[in-house]
């Protein structure tokens, strides 16, 4: 039956193009022609879209005050038509997740979609379901799911790598990427301090906590505004954070970049204050949400 169908379209379309030619000469007298009619749809698309989820890159454990957002892309060989995200809720409810409209350019082939997904107050903990479906102009859909485990208020009741691991730190200032290099330690170090993204001005207390916090040197300020301006300049931090080592220093495998793992293990090491190897909440709670969850 489909193949005797195929045979009659395979013939209308052998026939059309010497119908068009009759009907062009029919029409040239003609002052108003009227609307030129579609040609013939050649084929219908069975084909369904691709999706490819950027990030979250991997099924994950976020607090509920750290950072998660969802970041997909979608094509379709013949025409997107859109993409819908949605959250499940441990109780199997559903709430689709608004777009936040990023001016990434899009054609009909292919979409976008970005949104904030954490920090936010109205999401409960437990195991969530993001669901990621795509649709074409004919309908056929493809659906991508991962599952989120969100931790709503057990910051005190975590080992030190999960809280740190949760908070979406990382990922967010590395740009989802799994290893983050020199320039971009630098950068996350230099957003934490400079909260004004502005200008260079700073919180110069917030510097000398910083010291004190990370590893005990005081009077920080001092040191690292070498040109006595009040302000820190990105060259000013560069030289700052050369001399603290942090970065040689928690590159363990010396690969020239940091692991999340790595990180959380160099971190950990100066905020363990009475060392005996095990970083606890009190030890890091304060801090934590100081730098890491602002
Ligand atoms: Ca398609
Ligand atoms: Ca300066
Ligand atoms: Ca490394
Ligand atoms: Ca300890």
């Amino acid at each position: 039956m489909k193949n005797l169908y195929l045979l009659v379209l395979c013939a209308c379309l052998l026939a059309f193009p010497a119908c068009d030619s009759e009907d062009e000469q029919d029409i040239i007298p003609n002052s108003n022609p009227g609307p030129k009619p579609l040609p013939p749809s050649t084929s219908v698309d069975s084909i369904d879209p691709q999706i490819e989820i950027l990030y979250p890159l991997l099924e994950g454990t976020y607090l509920r005050i750290g950072n998660l957002a969802v970041n997909v892309n979608a094509w379709d060989e013949k025409q997107l038509k859109e993409i819908r995200v949605f959250l499940e809720d441990p109780s199997g409810t559903r709430r689709k997740i608004n777009e936040v409209f990023t001016g990434i350019e899009e054609d009909p082939k292919h979409q976008n979609f970005f949104a904030p997904l954490l920090p936010n107050n109205a999401v409960t903990g437990g195991v969530h379901t993001l669901i990621i479906e795509a649709e074409d102009m004919q309908k056929n859909i493809t659906v991508k799911s991962l599952r989120v485990h969100i931790l709503a208020d057990k910051l005190s009741e975590l080992d030190f790598n999960t809280a740190f691991a949760s908070t979406g730190w990382f990922e967010w200032s590395n740009n989802y990427e799994t290893a983050m290099n020199i320039l971009f330690f630098n950068e996350a170090i230099y957003s934490i301090l400079n909260q004004n993204n502005w200008d260079y001005s700073i919180d110069t207390t917030l510097v000398n906590e910083f010291g004190l916090d990370f590893g005990g040197h005081s009077q920080l300020w001092k040191k690292w505004d070498t040109n006595k301006n009040d302000h820190l300049e990105y060259s000013e931090l560069e030289k700052g954070m050369q001399d603290l080592k942090f970065f040689e220093d928690w590159d363990k495998n010396k690969d020239n970049v940091l692991s999340e793992q790595e990180l959380a293990e160099g971190v950990g090491k100066l905020w363990d204050v009475n060392k005996d190897n095990v970083v606890t909440p009190d030890e890091y709670e304060r801090k934590l949400l100081k730098y890491f969850l602002p």
